[in-house]
């Protein structure tokens, strides 16, 4: 394989510029249309291609590898990466890398943009003024919540959750409160102004609360019922991390019977379909999957999973430069399939 160019999938358009890179070094498979592949289509494009770019929509795990015997990096655009079976991906040899920090601040003002828009109800009140029923000014329409001031409570506080209580503490005034695996560091938690709390207290203190924790088995519908009813009923949820952190069922009963104020859902179970029970709401706000959605932030998600893949092949500028490396413990024990050079591996985790 030493001399051969490698080929490269890349399952959705993305940035053509950003993407042609690859063709200087790898034959390039490109889709040229918005696809959903499912797992015989995705096995089929994996089997006989060296590296692949792939997208959250691509659920890729033993069945969809089993035939790729060529392959050695699955670059996936976006720092979330649960569409990866990342133990099926190490057994068998294949390294997966991901987007972070590139999209940390976009995704942090979305999170804001959500918050203040659902409340302040700023989207119901624009759909109310274009239905016509503004008859008249009056003192009490569209009251809704301050942020300036409130308890603001970020459950998971990596990068992104971090960004967001910078914006609370140092822009809005807000009394920062955050739950974690593990707390920050002093210094962390000085600098970002938040301070840890139990996840009940979480709950029950915040006046705002917003979900920016990775997606795991152990924390599906962590907000379910029981969880809900822990917080104030003038309380909003904004969700930016992944759907099945919320029970979408439980939210939308606890939205219309006044049991929370206000929600904010830029994530879905079961993407791209919106439960009907949360499209009847008036107090929720629906965005579809656009926290990383600035064309500068895109673009540059891209370029790090091209440069990610390019460095795991072992080809082109970026040979040799430590990338995004998710299981890198693949890396330390010597059982990646990657590309090597002059008998050593071209790679460094980080
Ligand atoms: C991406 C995201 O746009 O990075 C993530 O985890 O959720 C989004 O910012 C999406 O993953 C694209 O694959």
């Amino acid at each position: 394989m030493a001399d051969q160019r490698p080929r490269v999938w890349v399952s959705q358009p993305l940035f053509d510029d950003t993407v042609a890179q690859l063709a200087a070094y790898c034959d390039v498979v490109a889709t040229p249309e918005i696809t959903a592949h499912d797992s015989a289509a995705l096995a089929a494009q994996l089997a006989g291609v060296d590296g692949a770019l792939v997208t959250l929509n691509d659920r890729i795990g033993a069945a969809e590898v089993a035939a790729a015997s060529q392959l050695k990096v699955i670059a996936n655009v976006g720092v979330g990466y649960n569409n990866l079976d990342i133990p099926a991906l190490s057994a068998a040899g294949i390294l997966a890398t991901n987007t972070p920090d590139v999209l940390t601040e976009t995704t942090a003002d979305l999170g804001f943009a959500l918050l203040m828009a659902a409340a302040r109800r700023i989207v119901e009140s624009d759909r109310w003024l274009r239905d016509g029923q503004w008859g008249q000014w009056s003192f009490t329409t569209m009251l809704g919540t301050d942020l300036h001031g409130s308890t603001l409570g970020i459950l998971g506080m990596g990068r992104i959750g971090q960004a967001i209580a910078r914006r609370g503490h140092h822009g809005f005034g807000m009394k920062v409160l955050y739950h974690n695996r593990s707390p920050l560091p002093e210094d962390v938690e000085r600098e970002v102004g938040a301070r840890y709390a139990g996840f009940d207290e979480l709950l029950s203190h915040a006046d705002h609360l917003l979900l920016v924790l990775p997606y795991t088995a152990q924390n599906h519908h962590i907000i379910d019922a029981t969880a809900l009813a822990k917080m104030k009923p003038s309380a909003t949820l904004v969700n930016i991390a992944r759907g099945g952190i919320v029970d979408e069922l439980a939210l939308a009963d606890a939205l219309s019977n006044g049991r929370l104020a206000s929600a904010a859902l830029d994530v879905y179970e079961n993407e791209p379909q919106v439960r009907p029970e949360l499209l009847a709401l008036r107090n929720i706000v629906l965005t579809p999957h656009i926290g990383s959605a600035s064309l500068a932030t895109r673009r540059a998600m891209v370029q790090l999973a091209v440069d990610n893949l390019q460095a795991g092949l072992g080809i082109g500028p970026d040979a040799g430069r430590p990338v995004n490396v998710v299981n890198a413990d693949l890396l330390d024990s010597g059982t990646a399939r990657v590309a090597t050079s002059g008998g050593k591996t071209i790679i460094k985790k980080r």
